[in-house]
């Protein structure tokens, strides 16, 4: 059931090919989303639904949120605010955990996602940042070793990945950071135990082992509309936020603010 309190609500969002699918498929043990190496997003539109959490088994049902990767070559603004839509509309009973995902071999966080966390902030409120997860992937256990010093880097409490992201935004706790590996995790105890990590780290966000997911006033107010009145609602509180997003209108590629308008 898609909007049962118990379910884990888990977003993935992140730049492209970084891993968002392998990781949702790794957890359901299910190839379910398609996952690959290609010129542009594999993932082309928000996928979602409900399945067992299985790496490990936690005994819990996971409703689980796809999304095409960031990326900020990609123009085509028009039909990513309507993916921004269906977005919210798919998260509006709730979130457990936004799940940022990066690809260890590449951790700079571009200007296009660090955008798009601005824009959150500002539709959902600064409280979605307690329900933030980020994660590394492609730690596979082959290369852990090698790895060990580039993880040392992004877990240093002064300079460090968390570190950074808590200066830009200015937050008073730490997001939590997990290490993992989407190769062939079925029969890897290595991989068991990075995903029940990633769990713990989920558990964690969902404030305090009360389960509560993540909720706000704009969240509530989609509820409260449907049709084309709840998109006309998401899409004019896009572009209310963008507008106080200044870095989103000067780098434009074509600014959310002109795409609203057009809709
Ligand atoms: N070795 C290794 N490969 C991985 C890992 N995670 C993902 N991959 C590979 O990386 C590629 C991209 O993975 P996807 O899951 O499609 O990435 P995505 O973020 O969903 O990509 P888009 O939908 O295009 O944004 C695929 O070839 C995966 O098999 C990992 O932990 N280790
Ligand atoms: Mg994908």
């Amino acid at each position: 059931m898609i909007n049962d309190a118990n379910n884990i609500v888990l977003a993935v969002m992140g730049a492209v090919g970084n891993g968002k699918s392998s990781t949702l498929n790794s957890i359901i043990q299910e190839p379910l989303f398609q996952s690959g190496r290609s010129v542009g997003p594999v993932t082309q539109r928000i996928g979602s639904c409900v399945r067992h959490w299985k790496l490990p088994e936690v005994g819990r049902t996971v409703h689980i949120v796809d999304t095409p990767g960031m990326c900020e070559s990609t123009y085509k603004d028009v039909e990513n605010v309507h993916l921004m839509v269906e977005f919210f509309k798919t998260l509006s009973h709730g979130v457990s955990a936004f799940v940022l995902v990066f690809n260890i071999h590449n951790t700079r966080l571009d200007e296009y996602t660090k955008n798009m966390l601005r824009l959150f902030e500002r539709l959902l409120g600064p409280h979605f940042w307690k329900h933030v997860v980020i994660v590394f992937t492609h730690v596979d256990e082959d290369q852990r070793d090698y790895l060990d010093a580039n993880i040392d880097a992004l877990t240093d409490p002064h300079d460090g990945f968390v570190k950074v992201i808590n200066q830009w935004f200015h937050l008073q706790y730490q997001p939590p950071m997990v290490f993992l590996s989407n190769k062939d995790t079925r029969y890897s105890q290595y991989a068991r135990e990075c995903f029940m990590e990633l769990y713990e780290a989920v558990a964690s966000v969902e404030q305090g082992g009360r389960r509560e997911k993540f909720t706000c006033t704009w969240f509530q107010e989609i509820n409260n509309r449907v049709g084309v009145v709840q998109d006309n609602f998401i899409v004019q509180s896009i572009r209310y936020a963008a507008v106080s997003v200044p870095q989103i209108v000067q780098q434009g590629s074509r600014a959310v603010v002109n795409v609203c308008s057009v809709m």
